[in-house]
Order: structure tokens, then sequence, then C-alpha cells
């Protein structure tokens, strides 16, 4: 078996789940598109000579060696953004087959067992909660609860994953997980930090504290033509006047100039000094309405009802609970001034996550050029982070734009980050260290 290239990888599933409406890819957790990236992963990996396993929560698990405790793990997710880029998830999976692939054509034999995993739902999607599939393996998530979930159509998650050929029964924690030695996951790039650096390869400090909350307004449901503007109890307005309040509270909160290539805390240009503070942490806070819904929905109908989606984060936990209270705060007023009520519920919450220290170090001591950044993207790498030191490799992306069909990394600095993602993985593998990156800035 020779060497698969990355850059060939993503093309042989560069045709799968485009989005002709939104542009870029809709590949949602066991729709038909995830289906056959779920066919392509598992394919290449039993030609590998891989045995594939899928757990009961939707993951699918390569092994190279018997699974059980020890074992270093590598991976991402298969499933994107409605209208994502091709990059987000498949580039850390292909990125794992290739590397395994350069392992095993070197004649590598590792003392203990190596997975690629392709997560389910990373990005919650369909089911509303991200990182359900790595929540759900590492027993951070309730798997009475996820059966019941429900995406737009209404089909709850069990039936679908019983549709898939998942048993819903299955659904919980695997202890390979929480046994495991290491996860390394690469990622490509959200931001532009890397386009400056002049590198190809970065190394992850931080993950910003973030969540989902789901925001309703009542109000009253009228006529259009025959109500008169004043005394309107119109719910429309009051999300609409939440969506600016949400805007300009994140705004005067976060320090950070006007783009994502510069993000505050992002690029670190020294080295992480072990013991010391973690690299790129400074103040952020981010606030993103993405979905908005007015029903009953019609173009001469005041609505009755108005819910909007609400993304926050933040630099640590105790400021994301600030900066959510004081939108929850604005949005109540926005509902008390049209005469509408307002009530809240939170879908999902992540907490901070500094990734481990000593791991990171001896990422960086094998890796000496790549930078250390901080990212406002959460990750399976985020859950995996809180049950066993994680690491994660972020690939450049010239544009910074990501969860957007724009999203973009070089065929060279795939493969760049391929051998940086190699290297790391044939350092574990041997269950070796690298000595700590030294403290100057360069
Ligand atoms: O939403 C996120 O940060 C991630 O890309 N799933
Ligand atoms: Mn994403
Ligand atoms: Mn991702």
């Amino acid at each position: 078996m020779g060497e698969l290239d990355v850059a060939a990888l993503l093309g042989e599933i560069a045709g799968i789940g485009r989005d002709a409406r939104r542009g870029g890819y809709s590949r949602h957790v066991f729709d038909e598109h995830e289906a056959r990236l779920r066919a392509w992963f598992t394919g290449h990996a039993a030609r590998l000579g891989l045995t594939v396993a899928p757990d009961g929560n939707g993951n699918l698990w390569a092994w190279w060696g018997d699974p059980g405790p020890g074992a270093v793990l590598t991976g991402s997710h298969l499933d994107s953004v409605p209208g994502g880029g091709a990059y987000d998830g498949p580039l850390g999976v292909a990125s794992a087959l290739a590397a395994v692939s350069r392992l095993r054509a070197a004649g590598e034999q590792p003392p203990r067992p190596l997975a690629v995993v392709a997560f389910a739902e990373e990005e919650g999607s369909r089911f509303g909660r991200a990182c359900l599939g790595s929540r759900l393996a590492a027993g951070q998530a309730d798997p009475v609860a996820v059966r019941e979930y429900r995406d737009a159509a209404g089909v709850t998650f069990a039936d679908a994953a019983r549709a898939a050929g998942i048993d819903p029964a299955g659904l919980g924690p695997v202890p390979w997980a929480a046994q495991a030695a290491c996860f390394v996951e690469l990622h490509v790039e959200q931001g532009r930090a890397l386009a400056g650096l002049g590198q190809p390869v970065a190394i992850a400090t931080t993950i910003l504290a973030h969540g989902r909350w789901t925001l309703a307004f009542t109000g009253q449901g009228n006529h259009a033509g025959t109500t008169a503007m004043a005394g309107r109890r119109d719910p429309a307005a009051a999300a609409a006047r939440t969506v600016l309040a949400a805007r300009d509270l994140a705004l005067a909160a976060d320090p950070a100039p006007d783009d994502n290539s510069k993000m505050r805390g992002g690029a670190v240009h020294g080295h992480a000094a072990p013991g010391h503070a973690v690299p790129g942490r400074a103040v952020a806070a981010r606030a993103t309405v993405g979905q908005a819904e007015l029903i009953p929905g019609g173009a001469n109908v005041i609505a009755s009802r108005a819910t909007l989606s609400l993304d926050c984060r933040a630099h640590d936990d105790a400021a994301l609970a600030a900066l959510v209270a004081a939108i929850a705060g604005a949005a109540e007023q926005s509902a008390t001034a049209e005469g509408c009520t307002f009530t809240m519920s939170q879908a999902s919450l992540s907490p901070l996550v500094v990734f481990d220290a000593a791991l990171r170090d001896t990422v960086a001591a094998l890796l000496p050029d790549a930078p250390l950044l901080a990212t406002g993207a959460g990750h399976d790498a985020g859950i995996l982070a809180a049950l066993i030191p994680t690491a994660m490799l972020f690939v450049r992306n010239p544009s910074g734009v990501s969860h957007a069909p724009d999203e973009g990394a070089s065929d060279e600095d795939c493969r760049a980050g391929v051998g940086a993602l190699t290297t790391v993985l044939r350092h574990l593998l041997a269950g070796g260290r690298a000595g700590p990156r030294p403290a100057e800035p360069r």
C-alpha cells in the first residue's frame, strides 16, 4: 500500500454534498452525503489495513493495532455547517489517513495502538448540539436526552441513527477514549493569523469558552394592513432590536481589530514556556445570530412568535456568562418595549479549553517553526481535552474565511500539515516525549 496524498483524498470527495443554493457543502450527520463520506473513509481505512469499528454514537474508529488502552487517537469530523467549506473537518480526517499511510509505508510497527476517528455531528448542524459524537464518546452527553433530540423536520436522533444502521441503544461513553494516551486533531485554520506569519502549520493553545442559546419572543399575531402601528406586539421587532444589541454588547467587550485575521490572542510569535501563562490568551467576546424564524411566516402577517439562535464566545467562562447575561437583559428590554414576552434556553455550553501544556510543548519541540495560536472555534479536541492530553495542529487558510465556501488551504500547506502530523504521531506512537521548547522569543 503506497502513501496517500491528502490533496488527492480531498479531491475524491469534492463532489459530495455540494449545496447549489447556499454554495459550498451541506453534509449533515446521517444524511446521504455524510453516508458517502463514511463509505469513503471506511474504504480507505480498510485498504490501509485498519480495522474500522463504528461505536454506538455514530463515530467511526479505524484501528491500527488492537483497540484498547494507551492508544494514540487522531482524526476530526466529516459533517459541515450549512453551506460550509471543503476543509473544516475532512482535512483532519484525510490528513490522518495520509499520515498513517506514510507510517505504514515506512514500515513502522508501533508498540501501541492508533485509531483514526471520524466524529459524528461536530457542527451540531442537524441536531443543534456541537461536538455531539465526541461528547457522547467522552461521557459528556446524556444518551437518554440525545435519543430524543429532533432535527428541523422533527426526526429524532434515535430514528436518524437507526436509519443509518446504528442502534441508538448503544449511545454512550466508549472506554478507549478515556483510556487513550492522547488525541491529536489537525484542522484548517479558521482565521488568517498564519498567513501573516509565513508558516503553514501552527499549534493550538486554547479554545474560547462558547455556547449556544435559543431566544424566543412571543407577541400577538395579526393582520399587516388593519393593525395600526402603535400598540402592535410584534416579536419580529423585538428580535431585531436584540440582534443589534447582541452585536453591540459583544463589540464593546471585544477589543480585537475588525477581522478574524487579527483576532486578539490569535498569533503568538514566541514560545510556550512550560508552566508559564498560556500564550495567546487575551480578552475576546463574540456574539452571533445565525438563525432566525418568524412564525407563522406570512408576508402580510404580523408574527406571533420569533426565535433566534445565539452563539456566544469569550475568553473565559465568567466573561461568557457575563456577555450572555447582558444579551439576555437586552432581549428582555426589547421584548418589553414591543409588548412581547421573552424566554431563553441553553442548547450547549463548552468551557474554556486550555490544551495540555506538556503535550503542547512536546509537539512544539517536534515542530520548532510552528507558531502557537489560540482559536475561537470549537472542536472535538476541546471535548477530548477534558479526558486525555490533547493537541491540535492548524493548517494555514489564506483567506481566513471558514464556515463558508471561501474557506481554503493550498495543497502544499495541506501536505505540510500531513508532514507535521506524521512527525507528531510517529513520536507519540513510540511513547517518547520531547524536551520543552525554549522560552525566549525568536
Ligand atoms: O462552531 C464551531 O466553533 C466549530 O467550528 N464547530
Ligand atoms: Mn466548523
Ligand atoms: Mn471543524
